[in-house]
């Protein structure tokens, strides 16, 4: 049980209590403590199993320490069967529908029997919503929308998740009897930001022991279907496993069609053909020319034909005479052009970064003191940081205000003065007032070596209003980083609405660099939006904004987002040295920019 498992657990009960109309101190006590558990970077079956003291992390009281053990200790919790006796289960997606909160779920259901999505849908499509008090036709129309979307997304899991929860089965897996070689393919390969279904291939020397193992695993839920080389199962969690078991001389043929994309795959197979070739997971193959016309059927023919090339990814890419493809490019957005006409980028690494410019302290909502942060950034080998606190308009998190910045500048030189082998820029995370001014005065955000603008307030602003407020931002004169531009948290909340090319348009104009947040929650800006930055010639950064020291160890995943933009180290502004990135952060603004 890992702590994402815990933390949908809780969700769950804290949903349930909301529907039941607890007391909400109660529900409170179940979302605290899920924050914290999200947030920690050590499992708590670990701390459990220590014989830790639960009750000394933020939020968790004596009754939610029992929660966790419990949970850990037997993989269920009984207050969450009891209230789902209570109240159908159904009713917590509802809730996962925009605008539609506790009190609206139960008026679904005790107004018109309602009890799942599927119930919503069919009372929603005869109009009865529209009728309830409360809700009206636009809000019926906005949930049957909402219905679509939940279907297509919330099925996804976020990257991070899935990082967190796949170690435990990889290590099971790695350690089940004959196999020798394992990897994990599919969108997960890819980095793709969500990812639906986990592929995992394998190289045993006996199948059935492999797909054995795998519906052995402890957090397996059901098995969906064994038999062969293909085994599926769910875990607890909801995320699905399909394994599949490769021989050897097919792996990497195995590997680049289980790692796709799809799209990818079928740009693969036509160029095989052009070559008289077939591809597949087994292999490349020749066509034997009479059975060219099946080749070029619906099915292809079967496997005869000789064997060219499987064992490697090199190998079968190197038939269809193509460069190995990192998984990242592996899209269908012209890859293999690029391959056929210059050759591919090299993609930027997470070696390139010479330093992390935003990131948060114990000054405002961090949990580390800006000297621990310090020492971290140092630990990791960076050339130059940036400190880069709220400003006062988050008063929720006490943002800092002239004075107070002010204040921090001296402890930045004291600690500058303690750690000569790192620089440490000033800066602060500034926010877009609704109106477009920034939250700090003009002579102090002159003094900034990094402002990084951001919006964090009055989200649902009409397109034409939101647009109109972060371009007027843009266009200070000391406005240096837009901040995860667009808003959204991954599966919670959507984008704020902004015209992204316009937005993109005025920071080339301005010399105004773009964000790829790495928290896997946001990875934002989207690798879409960077691939038109980069056409733009947007100058990007790739930073952590982390809260806690850990979490500076988040910046590969900006790295990957940006490597699925095709993006190179030069197009990173905070892969050069710490001169060549100030020169740099601001460039192109004014009469006498370039
Ligand atoms: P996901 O799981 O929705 O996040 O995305 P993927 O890309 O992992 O897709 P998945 O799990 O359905 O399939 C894994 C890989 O198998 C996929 O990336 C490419 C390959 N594949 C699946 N279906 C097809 C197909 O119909 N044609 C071809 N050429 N390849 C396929
Ligand atoms: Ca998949
Ligand atoms: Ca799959
Ligand atoms: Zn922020």
């Amino acid at each position: 049980m890992e702590n994402v498992e815990i933390g949908q657990v809780f969700r769950e009960v804290a949903d349930l209590l909301e529907i039941q109309e607890a007391n909400p101190f109660r529900v409170r006590a179940y979302r605290n403590a899920i924050r914290t558990i999200e947030a920690h970077a050590v499992p708590m079956r670990k701390l459990v199993e220590q014989g830790a003291d639960l009750t000394e992390l933020p939020s968790i009281g004596k009754g939610m320490a029992e929660n966790i053990e419990e949970l850990v200790n037997t993989g269920g919790l009984a207050i969450l069967e009891e209230l789902a006796e209570e109240i159908p289960e159904g009713l917590i997606d509802l809730m996962k529908l925009p605008g539609l909160g506790p009190k609206k779920a139960r008026k679904l259901w005790d107004q018109l029997g309602v009890e799942s999505i599927e119930d919503l849908e069919e009372a929603a499509g005869e109009g009865r919503v529209a009728e309830l008090s409360g809700f009206g036709k636009k809000t019926e129309e906005r949930i049957l929308q909402g219905i679509q979307n939940y279907r297509t997304n919330t099925a996804r899991f976020r990257l991070g998740e899935v990082d967190e929860l796949l170690p435990p089965l990889i290590e099971h897996m790695s350690a089940v009897p004959g196999v020798t070689r394992l990897e994990v393919a599919g969108s997960y390969r890819r980095r793709r930001e969500t990812v639906g279904d986990i592929d995992l291939l394998v190289l045993a020397d006996d199948a059935v022991a492999a797909s054995e193992g795998l519906t052995g695993f402890s957090g397996v839920e059901r098995v969906i279907g064994a038999g062969g080389t293909k085994t599926s199962v769910m875990l607890r969690s909801g995320l699905q496993v399909d394994l599949r078991v490769v021989p050897s001389e097919s792996w990497g043929a195995a590997l680049i069609y289980f790692t796709g994309s799809k799209e990818h795959n079928i740009k693969l197979r036509q160029r095989a053909l052009d070559r008289h070739l077939r591809v597949s997971e087994y292999g490349v193959f020749e066509i034997p020319d009479e059975s060219l016309g099946d080749a070029l059927g619906e099915r292809g023919v079967a496997s005869e034909g000789e064997l060219v090339a499987g064992e490697t990814e090199e190998d079968v890419y190197d038939a269809l005479d193509l460069p190995w493809f990192p998984p990242e490019m592996r899209t269908d957005r012209g890859e293999i052009a690029a391959a056929d006409d210059d050759g591919l980028p090299r993609l930027i690494e997470e070696t390139d970064l010479k330093g992390d410019v935003h990131m948060h302290t114990t000054w405002s909502d961090g949990r580390n003191t800006l000297e621990e942060m310090v020492e971290a950034c140092q630990a990791r080998g960076y050339e130059y940081m940036a400190i880069t606190d709220h400003s006062k308009a988050l008063a929720m998190v006490e943002g800092l205000d002239a004075e107070k910045l002010a204040k921090q500048w001296i402890e930045i030189d004291e600690v500058q003065a303690r750690h000569p082998g790192i620089r440490i820029l000033k800066g602060m995370e500034v926010d877009i007032l609704k109106d477009g001014t920034l939250d700090l005065e003009d002579e102090m955000l002159e003094q900034l070596d990094v402002v990084i603008v951001s919006v964090h307030s009055f989200f649902g602003l009409p397109r034409v209003e939101q647009t109109d407020r972060v371009l007027k931002a843009l266009a200070h004169p000391s406005a240096k980083i837009f901040g995860h531009p667009t808003g959204r948290i991954i599966n919670r909340r959507g984008p704020i609405e902004i015209e992204i090319d316009e937005i993109l348009g005025a920071c080339a104009e301005h010399g105004v660099a773009v964000e790829v947040n790495s928290h896997p929650n946001r990875l934002d800006l989207r690798d879409t939006h960077l691939w038109r930055a980069r056409e733009l010639g947007v100058p990007v950064l790739v930073t952590t904004d982390a809260h806690r020291t850990d979490e500076l160890d988040l910046a590969h995943y900006g790295v990957e987002q940006a490597r699925r933009a095709w993006l190179e180290a030069e197009h990173v502004l905070n892969t050069r040295g710490v001169e060549a990135f100030l020169a740099a952060l601001g460039q192109g603004r004014g009469p006498l920019g370039g």
